[in-house]
């Protein structure tokens, strides 16, 4: 990796605020970084999270990302001391509060946006004026636009947005990824144990030479994945197929590799018993057979540390009149109950939607309407997990995650991508817009980063692949549309939505599709110690061929151990 610097030529009036354009070659691509004069170079650009460089960005009058204050999702803990009463109050309140939970601040970005490029501070609240630090209170915002015609603040703020969206300098701003690392140091993604198993369609299973014989092996793959990328610090487990006579052991063990053991997968799918169902069967005894197994789910999860007990049900039927839909609804509730009393007061219970598959006629929780109104009955430490290939051809997700972020109701996501069903390929593979648009919403609804309980998860399975770098390239390319949708311009893009332009609104979000992170991305793994090509450093690591070579003998893992 090269690095040379030399001063931007820029006619703008902020001379004092002159910014250093660090060129920074990557792996043949060279790319621009924005770096402060009063930097001088002594930080590269991105060392130590640094991020005095994205508060200029912003004194160059370009709006600013980081202004913006998502909504703000309901974390658990919130949820426990308000309850549903917080939720209708919070729903009510729909004005966006800029600077209320002071990240922008934290962030370093805010304080100058309101020197717009024609030197005017732009409008009170709606761009903030950095030199007074204002911060608009809640209260002042319901009583702004109680009191007062917004028609010219609004368009003020509209055309101050929208002018940075024209200026020929925005394509350099959008490139540079120095603003956002510190949001990219947020990231965390749950990879599944069963995607370094044996996996395939009901056609056939191709086994694959190196494949963990057990889910200490499992895990010494999965922390590959987090070694290279730095994404993954955990790992969900699946139980009986994960099952160990030791989980204390199994802890360590993954502690030793540098991950810990995170979500555990309750399995109502793979024994005779359940097929009619499980927790909805009509036979209590064959309910209370499933309840157990959540119990012992739940006694492992104190044993793991883990905060999140999954459940997906195959359960459903396949011919009209086959079942009462209503009675199953009805014993769902009194299992899931019986299992929430068990969960602890640190942990969630998050039920997983789908719409069909095994059961073909009905599911007993095929969407998300469904899963949340079991879960609200429940209570707050109950979650909905939204499974991106869990919904039917044509399904707005993001509006999902919107309404479910709304609702304070998304407690997971299993990011996978599909063609036609529940394809469970490569997340960001079939549909990278589609990804786009749901992470643009999770940013946007308060989804993502460090003080959000939103778990990131993968559900996929490599079946022709190799596992390994299967589940780096997925978690790359989450990473990756993380960064698009961190770079969206949120104060541009409400101004434009306010102004009712649609074709900039659009245009803005576009904008941020199209960037091309990677070099970006290349160099803040740099930055951190990281692989800037971290498919190419699992290659050259000869990890795979090592495992291929010494796993020899015994039963490899798959879909069912
Ligand atoms: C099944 O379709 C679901 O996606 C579940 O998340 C399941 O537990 C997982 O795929 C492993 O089978
Ligand atoms: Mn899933």
């Amino acid at each position: 990796m090269q690095s040379r610097a030399h001063i931007a030529q820029r006619g703008d009036e902020h001379a004092a605020h002159a910014l250093f354009f660090e060129e920074v070659e990557v792996g043949g691509f060279a790319f621009g970084s924005l770096v402060t004069v009063a930097q001088q170079h002594r930080e590269p650009a991105f060392g130590g999270g640094v991020l005095g460089a994205a508060r200029d960005v912003g004194e160059e009058g370009v709006a600013c990302v980081e202004h913006h204050e998502p909504h703000r999702t309901r974390s658990t803990r919130a949820q426990l001391a308000g309850g549903i009463v917080a939720h209708v109050a919070e729903l009510a309140d729909r004005v966006v509060h800029p600077g209320d939970d002071g990240r922008g601040d934290a962030i370093g970005a805010v304080e100058h946006v309101g020197d717009r490029s024609d030197g005017h501070p732009g409008a009170d609240g709606d761009v903030a004026d950095g030199d007074r630090h204002r911060s608009p209170s809640r209260t002042d915002a319901r009583s702004r636009s109680a009191d007062i015609d917004l028609t010219a603040v609004r368009a003020a703020s509209y055309c101050s947005a929208n002018e940075s969206f024209q200026r020929g300098d925005r394509r350099a701003v959008m490139t540079d990824l120095t603003r956002i690392a510190s949001r990219l140091d947020e990231q965390a993604i749950e990879l599944p144990s069963w995607a370094f198993g044996n996996s395939g369609t009901r056609f056939k299973v191709f086994s694959q030479p190196g494949v963990p014989r057990d889910p200490f092996e499992k895990i010494a793959d999965a922390a590959q994945v987090h070694a290279h990328t730095g994404l993954a610090p955990s790992v969900a487990l699946h139980i009986p197929w994960d099952r160990v006579d030791d989980y204390a052991r199994l802890r360590a063990h993954a502690r030793e590799h540098g991950v810990e053991l995170g979500t555990i997968n309750s399995n109502t799918f793979q024994d005779d018993d359940y097929k009619l169902g499980s927790l909805a069967h009509s036979d209590a005894r064959i309910r209370q057979k499933a309840i157990d197994h959540h119990y012992e789910c739940i006694d492992i999860m104190g044993e793991t540390g883990s905060r999140d007990l999954k459940i997906w049900l195959a359960d459903g039927t396949n011919y009209p009149g086959q079942d009462d839909l209503r009675g199953r609804q009805d014993r769902l509730a009194d299992s899931l109950q019986k299992i929430y009393e068990r969960i602890g007061p640190e942990q969630r219970l998050v039920l997983e939607y789908k719409f069909f598959e095994p059961a073909f006629y009905h599911t007993d929780v095929p969407d998300w309407g469904t899963a949340y109104a079991q879960v609200a009955e429940l209570g707050e430490r109950a979650m909905v997990c939204l499974d991106t290939g869990h919904h039917a051809p044509g399904t707005n997700i993001e509006f999902i995650v919107m309404q479910l972020l709304r609702l304070g109701k998304l407690g997971s996501f299993d990011f996978n991508s599909r063609f036609y069903a529940d394809d469970d390929l490569i997340v960001g593979a079939a549909d990278p817009f589609q990804l786009f648009r749901i992470l643009v919403e999770v940013v946007r609804g308060g989804g993502y980063g460090a003080d959000s309980d939103v778990a990131f998860m993968l559900d996929q399975c490599h079946n022709i692949e190799d596992k390994i770098p299967g589940q780096i390239r997925s978690v790359l390319n989450v990473q990756e549309m993380t960064a698009r949708a961190l770079l969206v311009d949120q104060a541009a893009l409400d101004a434009a939505q306010r102004a009712g332009d649609v074709l900039t609104a659009n245009g803005i979000l576009m904008d941020a599709f199209y960037t091309d992170v990677r070099p970006g991305l290349a160099a803040y793994r740099a930055s951190r110690g990281l692989p800037t090509d971290p498919m190419a450093a699992y290659a050259a690591s000869g990890y795979g061929v090592e495992i291929a070579a010494s796993r020899v003998g015994g039963a490899q893992a798959g879909w069912g151990a």
